[in-house]
């Protein structure tokens, strides 16, 4: 197997594809509520509609965030993923077993939290706070997606290492590099949801234990659910710095900083999670002002991506002709729906840096905290930058896992396009109303203390939201069209997976920079630090004293 006739092979190409298939699968049904969501806010409220199939606008939230918040990202990823591993290392995965045993784990995990989703045994929303309370299928069911996930990533570093002893001193190519640190930040992060599902949620919900701490429950929920975030973002970010330059003809632009940004994520990623819970009466006031600081060191590594991916992304425009300060920008090829949907990805996530910025600040945050000013910015981030970058990100991955030719190019920057501008409209409304008082996670047209000043916002919510509802299914049909097309595509319309050199051959990137011990160290160090004190507080102090409820 020489280097530069490396293939994926037939058998995990099509592993590779299941992902992809219960990604989109799930982003399909998901997507129905948004809009459901979006219109009722607006007035429409189609609920009675669909009052037999689904009983509330909660069971339909739930659904909504459990399948495209963590449903479609996870299984995304972790397609990608081995992808971007076995693809940077030139070599198939170690144990192809372990990997396929994970994914099949997460799918049965899905299927176990899809039925009491489905029958309205689990309206508890993505985040699950207790003391709302739901059939103990759905916690087991999450936590072997989790644990499915888990599973793959041993099966990257088990492939890994056989590589790192054939290649001593060869700096571990980016792609790979960043998806590993990717996978280790996940694993160190859920080590929170699994000490809330195994000693609280599960056992609860079996009647096991008479009751239950909410305050602790949602310290070890945050603890893992700030780094899910970047969980999400990190995959967006190897497309960004490491195959998005080549697409746009460019380089990356510095190898060294692109993975000093992945260290930073996972030093800084775990240990400010606080920063949800600025609200709640448990945690002392201190510990919130040390979480508000370590964000802020979080933002950091976001900076340093702004600055890297948008100067390779210069790179590539200049040698397209690109002249003058801006005039690189328009000499991107924004004909290519990969790039122009990756690109708006970038552009959307820039506002939705700027939303986290507030929501991290303790004091502005009790403004916004609660109202739809938060779903107004995890649309920009997970729904943004993350999502519409998996879609640019299919763009090419599909054709190259089926051999089929993207179906209707044309269509799909426009889906790029629709995407781009529903959101524009949709998220600065949720930002706005929030800041005029309106809560989240409610179902406003049905509210009787909405003021007239609100509707012209809430319109807006409901004309993006219908403008993302098209671009949703016109991205769900041209990807089903592209895989189920009959016809292979020429060898010449053949896809390759697009991966940017850097301007400097990474082997004089400096070697702590590939070099694992002392960043692990340092995180492991910095979380106890930041989380442990309170851990050991709140868990010696446990109150299990909440029974569970069901509202919807
Ligand atoms: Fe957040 C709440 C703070 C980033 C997701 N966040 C949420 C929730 C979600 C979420 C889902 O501090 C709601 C949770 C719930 O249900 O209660 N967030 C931040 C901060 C950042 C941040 C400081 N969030 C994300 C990302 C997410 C995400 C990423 C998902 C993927 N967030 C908060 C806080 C809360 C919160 C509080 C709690 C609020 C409350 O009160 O409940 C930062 O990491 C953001 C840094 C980002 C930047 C932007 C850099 C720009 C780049 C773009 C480059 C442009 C390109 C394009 C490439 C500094 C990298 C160029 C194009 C050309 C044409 C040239
Ligand atoms: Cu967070």
């Amino acid at each position: 197997m020489s280097v530069s006739t490396y293939e994926i092979s037939a058998s995990d190409k099509r592993f590779i594809g299941w992902h992809l298939i219960f990604a989109v699968v799930a982003l399909s049904v998901g997507s129905l509520f948004g809009p459901l969501q979006a219109f009722e806010h607006a007035g429409w409220d189609l609920y009675p509609y669909i009052q037999p199939l689904f009983k509330s606008y909660y069971q339909g939230l739930t659904l909504h965030g459990v399948l495209n918040a963590l449903v479609w990202t996870t299984f995304f990823i972790t397609g990608f993923l081995t992808l971007t591993v076995i693809y940077g290392l030139k070599r198939d995965l170690r144990y192809p077993k372990l990997n396929r045993v994970g994914f099949w784990t997460m799918v049965v995990g899905l299927v176990m939290a899809g039925i009491p989703l489905l029958l309205d045994e689990a309206s508890v929303m993505y985040t699950f706070y207790p003391p709302l309370q739901a059939h103990w299928a759905f916690y087991l069911g999450l936590t072997l997606v989790v644990v499915g996930s888990w599973l793959e990533g041993w099966g990257f570093y088990f492939t890994y290492m056989a590589w790192r002893k054939d290649n001593p001193g060869v700096r571990t190519p980016f792609i790979t590099f960043a998806s590993l640190i990717t996978m280790v930040m996940w694993q160190i992060a859920t080590i929170g949801i699994a000490a809330e599902m195994l000693t609280q949620l599960l056992p609860w919900s079996l009647g096991l234990l008479p009751g239950v701490d909410p305050q602790l429950n949602r310290t070890y929920f945050w603890f893992t659910g700030h780094p899910l975030v970047y969980f999400w973002l990190l995959p967006a970010y190897i497309s960004w710095y490491a195959m998005l330059p080549k697409q746009v003809g460019g380089k990356l632009f510095s190898d060294s900083l692109a993975r000093l940004a992945f260290w930073l994520f996972l030093l800084l990623s775990v240990p400010l999670g606080f920063h949800h819970q600025y609200v709640d009466p448990g945690v002392p006031e201190g510990w919130k002002l040390i979480h508000a600081m370590l964000t802020y060191t979080v933002f950091f590594p976001s900076m340093l991506t702004a600055f890297t991916v948008i100067a390779s992304l210069e790179t590539g425009g200049r040698a397209r002709g690109g002249k003058g300060w801006l005039g690189w920008i328009w000499a991107l090829p924004w004909k290519d729906p990969s790039v122009a949907a990756q690109l708006f990805a970038g552009i959307l996530f820039m506002f939705g840096g700027i939303s986290g910025l507030v929501n991290a600040s303790y004091n502005i945050n009790l403004v916004v905290h609660n109202t739809t000013w938060v779903p107004g910015h995890f649309h920009l981030t997970v729904a943004s930058a993350v999502t519409l970058s998996f879609m640019g990100i299919s763009y090419w991955l599909v054709p190259y896992l089926t051999g089929k030719k993207l179906w209707k190019p044309k269509w799909a920057v426009i889906q790029a396009w629709l995407w781009f501008i529903g959101m524009l409209i949709f998220s600065n409304a949720m930002h706005v109303v929030g800041l005029l008082g309106a809560p989240r996670r409610t179902p406003l047209g049905l509210a009787p203390y909405v003021p007239p000043e609100w509707s012209g916002h809430l319109l807006r919510v409901g004309i993006g939201g219908g403008i993302m509802f098209v671009s949703l299914y016109l991205y769900v049909l041209i990807i089903a069209k592209t895989a189920f097309s009959k016809k292979k595509a020429e060898v010449d319309e053949q896809v390759e997976i697009p991966v940017a050199e850097a301007r400097h051959d990474p082997q004089t990137t400096p070697g702590w920079l590939d070099r694992w011990a002392v960043w692990l160290v340092a995180t492991f160090a910095l979380i106890l630090v930041a989380y442990g004190p309170q851990l050991v507080d709140q868990i010696i102090n446990i109150q299990l004293t909440s029974p569970g409820f069901k509202v919807w």
